[in-house]
């Protein structure tokens, strides 16, 4: 454990370490703040760009060693980790743990798997020290003027560090600071994690959206932006609405084309959606939508042969060839009350798998502070995360977010619309995998006797893996192989008298 400082440089209230466009930015923005912050980063030279460039906006102090860090630091230390998220995290942990004392407290900022997190946590309590998972979002431009923060971690080591995080995050237009403690150990990280699979889907929906305009309506992407600014001004209003408008105005200054035309149509990711949906896998959460817009970002950059290929080879078969009149204001209000539609089930489908999160890691989740905590500050802020923050407080929290009362409403005035897109696009050709996925989620959902009674007996035929009946409760099987009887296999049986020779499953 660390030496007494003696000579009582220990001023800084908080220490980052790690300092790339994250790091650095959130070190700014606790100093603009008027935090004492004690920089450093493994190789110095970024923390002396930082300081020649930015010194001036607070108090920063420079250090040069993890030693040097930890004595500038005020007790108990505050230290942000905002290094490369996977294993230079348990490098920095393992590097710092032994000059911490007691109570110290190790926050990690970056994007961490949540079962690391919950790992890390308690390697750290085992040495003494409290460590804090914090989900961050809003990208570069949100940690420096104000992310949305989403911390886990001990409810003690909140009280340190809560204030702090607090100060620097996102504000509501309502004035409350988009931030608040989750749950313990890898709750922040989960919820940073699900808002990130959310976000995946959001992207999908309005790039769908944007091909049914182009494609159905004939809208060029200028005309297009037009439209987009349109629909932010609607119950759309959204940042990602917002920057598509700005991305479908931009023309490339080499071709003269509009910039869209010239970007490789291959999607890239990270891996937080990924996250979510295997997540969601493990918890029995069906984010089909989220899922839906992993996959498509996989088709578009990992199969581009067989993209290639197809589009040769693969007859469309479609059922219609006639789109709608170029710029027919019915369709393209269809267009958003599909998007919006969709874009509802996908937050449905995310919140869905925190409460079911909430139930298997034992976190008491509350959906109306993260809905509240997503309202500023980061990528999928939104008008309508204020309705969701309502629908979820009180005592009649919606089972499904879709049912609360005025979800239903909305729902009820854009299924039509969103039925119609999804068959044009179809009979069209154009692919529409989140916008048609939300739309069979939801009739799932609605839905009063779903082909799973089929899949049960199925079940029950090669494996005996049982079902239960609608008119009496119990567990049963048939003797499929025997005399098709049925017996009750959560009773005390007698023998049957024909032996029963199970079916087996196909080996796969
Ligand atoms: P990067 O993820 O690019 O990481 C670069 C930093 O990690 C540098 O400071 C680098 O030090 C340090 N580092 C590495 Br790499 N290996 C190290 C090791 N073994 N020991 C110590 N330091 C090491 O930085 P970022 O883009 O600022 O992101 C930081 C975190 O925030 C990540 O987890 C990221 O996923 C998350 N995040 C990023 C965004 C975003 O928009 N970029 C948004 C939200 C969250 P060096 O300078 O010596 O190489």
């Amino acid at each position: 454990m660390a030496e007494e400082n003696s000579q009582n440089t220990a001023r800084a209230q908080i220490g980052v370490t790690g300092l790339a466009v994250m790091g650095a930015n959130l070190a700014r923005n606790l100093a603009r703040h008027g935090y004492t912050v004690a920089l450093h980063n493994r190789t110095t030279a970024k923390t002396d760009e930082l300081l020649a460039e930015h010194g001036d906006e607070g108090d920063f102090v420079r250090t040069e060693t993890l030693q040097e860090l930890v004595d500038s630091l005020e007790k108990p230390r505050r230290i942000l980790v905002m290094v490369k998220a996977g294993a230079p995290v348990d490098a920095v942990i393992e590097q710092l743990t032994p000059l911490l004392d007691e109570d110290d407290i190790i926050i990690d900022g970056g994007n961490s798997y949540f079962k690391d997190t919950i790992r890390r946590e308690q390697e750290c309590a085992a040495n003494g020290l409290h460590f804090v998972g914090v989900g961050v979002s809003g990208g570069e431009e949100g940690a420096l003027n104000g992310p949305s923060i989403m911390p886990g971690g001990s409810r003690q080591s909140y009280e340190s560090v809560g204030p702090l995080l607090e100060t620097i995050a996102a504000k509501a237009d309502d004035g409350t600071p988009c931030c608040a403690w989750i749950d313990t150990d890898g709750a922040g990280h989960f919820v940073k994690m699900v808002h990130n699979g959310i976000e995946y889907a959001d992207m999908q929906v309005i790039g769908e959206a944007h091909d049914l305009l182009r494609s159905v309506v004939g809208l060029e992407p200028a005309a297009q932006a037009e439209v987009f600014r349109q629909w932010n001004t609607t119950d759309l209003n959204s940042y990602l609405i917002e920057i598509t408008a700005e991305v479908l105005s931009q023309r490339d200054a080499e071709t003269g084309e509009a910039l869209i035309d010239v970007i490789k149509d291959e999607a890239g990711q990270k891996g937080t959606g990924r996250w979510t949906v295997q997540s969601a896998l493990d918890l029995g959460a069906p984010v089909s939508g989220i899922a839906e817009s992993v996959f498509a970002r996989a088709l578009s950059s990992s199969d581009v042969e067989a993209r290639r290929q197809a589009q040769e080879h693969l007859s469309a078969g479609l059922i219609s060839t006639t789109g709608v009149a170029q710029g027919d204001p019915e369709f393209i209000e269809d267009v958003r009350r599909a998007l919006y539609a969709s874009k509802l089930v996908s937050y449905a489908q995310g919140l869905d798998e925190l409460s079911k999160a909430g139930a298997e890691f034992g976190w008491d989740l509350k959906l109306d502070v993260i809905a509240s905590l997503w309202r500023a500050g980061c990528i999928i802020r939104a008008e309508l995360l204020g309705e969701i923050m309502q629908a979820y407080r009180g005592e009649d929290a919606p089972v499904n977010m879709l049912l609360a009362p005025g979800f239903r409403k909305v729902m009820e005035q854009l299924v039509p619309s969103w039925r119609r897109v999804v068959a044009k696009a179809t009979a069209l050709g154009v692919p529409v995998p989140v916008f048609a996925s939300s739309l069979s989620y939801y009739d799932a959902l609605r839905r009063k006797r779903l082909p799973a009674a089929l899949i049960q007996g199925q079940r029950d035929f090669f494996g005996a893996h049982t079902y239960q009946r609608v008119d009496r409760p119990g567990t049963f099987h048939t003797l499929w192989s025997g005399d098709r009887t049925e017996i009750r296999t959560d009773e005390e049986q007698t023998a049957p008298s024909t032996p029963e020779r199970v079916n087996k499953e196909p080996s796969k």
